[in-house]
């Protein structure tokens, strides 16, 4: 393995342009950067998000809901548009301090209630309509754990893996062998926990499977970062089985489409507002 040349000074400092594709999204402060009110329309739950994996976990949970016939669950699905550092709007801000999407305001409350962070928004969204949690209590626990398992998994996937292997201006192999480990290892604690267990909590479809879909799945299925062959996804097949079973369900499809910013138009639905605004759509092909 090469020798780098870089030493780490006693004091890290900020400079502007660190490379990469997102060098101009990430400074190390947090906070509003300039005044912006967000949109409001006429649904209960106003979605601020975009359609990245975090981002439709939540659309694929409402689609779903709305299937199910929680007619609560009808929302206004608002881009945002992170490459252009909209998240960092004070209005964005107010309802995710953390300035990352997807937030959520309930307006169904006494006082609108904001929710962050894709996980609570899923059990937010669960416990209110009753729907997609383990209807036994005791299986509750394994639900829980999956669930905070994909939020505590997916950056060592995302932000380790997908930065170094696909993002980074420059290509570390001490970087990506770390990460696609870790990764793999990941990958295959899903396969056997999928051998044994049509969905990750059993032979019920939950949140857990809604979040851990948009990454893992879409990892398999080649959507993410290009890198089903370089993971091997295929060999993982029970992985691969239940992903693909997933996306037969319409609402996975449709929360899929929202909010989606990259790829051919009839493929996404950049705001969603009503059914309507499918029309003349299609879900990507496998
Ligand atoms: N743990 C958060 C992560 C959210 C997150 O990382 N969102 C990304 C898009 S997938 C984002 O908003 N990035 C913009 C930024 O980092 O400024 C969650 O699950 O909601």
């Amino acid at each position: 393995m090469a020798e780098s040349d870089y030493t780490p000074p006693n004091v890290w400092k900020w400079e502007t342009d660190h490379g990469g594709p997102f060098a101009n999204t990430n400074k190390p402060t947090a906070g509003a950067q300039f005044e912006k009110e967000l949109p409001v329309g006429d649904h209960p739950l106003q979605l601020y998000s975009r359609g990245t994996p975090n981002g439709i976990k939540v659309t694929i949970m409402l689609e779903e809901l709305l299937a199910a016939g929680h007619s609560g669950a009808e929302y206004d699905a608002w881009s945002i548009d992170i490459g252009s550092q909209e998240q960092f709007g004070s209005g964005f801000v107010e309802i995710n301090p953390n300035s990352k999407i997807p937030a959520l305001l309930d307006y169904s409350t006494e006082k609108p209630t904001r929710v962050f962070e894709s996980g609570a928004i899923l059990l937010y969204l669960a416990e209110k309509h009753q729907a997609f949690m383990p209807a036994d209590p005791s299986t509750r626990p394994e639900m829980l754990s999956w669930l905070m398992w994909q939020m505590g998994s997916a950056p060592y996937l995302g932000g380790g893996f997908g930065h170094f292997y696909s993002y980074a201006p420059i290509k570390i192999q001490y970087a990506i062998d770390r990460f696609t480990m870790e990764v793999k290892r990941q990958l295959d604690l899903l396969d056997q926990r999928l051998d044994e267990n049509e969905f990750i909590c059993g032979d019920e479809y939950t949140i857990a499977d809604i979040a851990i879909w948009p990454w893992y799945g879409g990892t398999v299925l080649g959507w993410q970062y290009r890198a089903k062959d370089f993971l091997d996804g295929p060999s993982y097949k029970n992985v691969t089985r239940w992903a693909e079973q997933l996306y037969k369900r319409p609402s996975v499809q449709r929360g899929r489409m929202v909010n989606r910013a990259r790829g051919d138009a009839k493929y996404s639905v950049p705001e969603r507002h009503s059914m309507a605004d499918f029309e003349g759509k299609m879900p990507e092909p496998l």
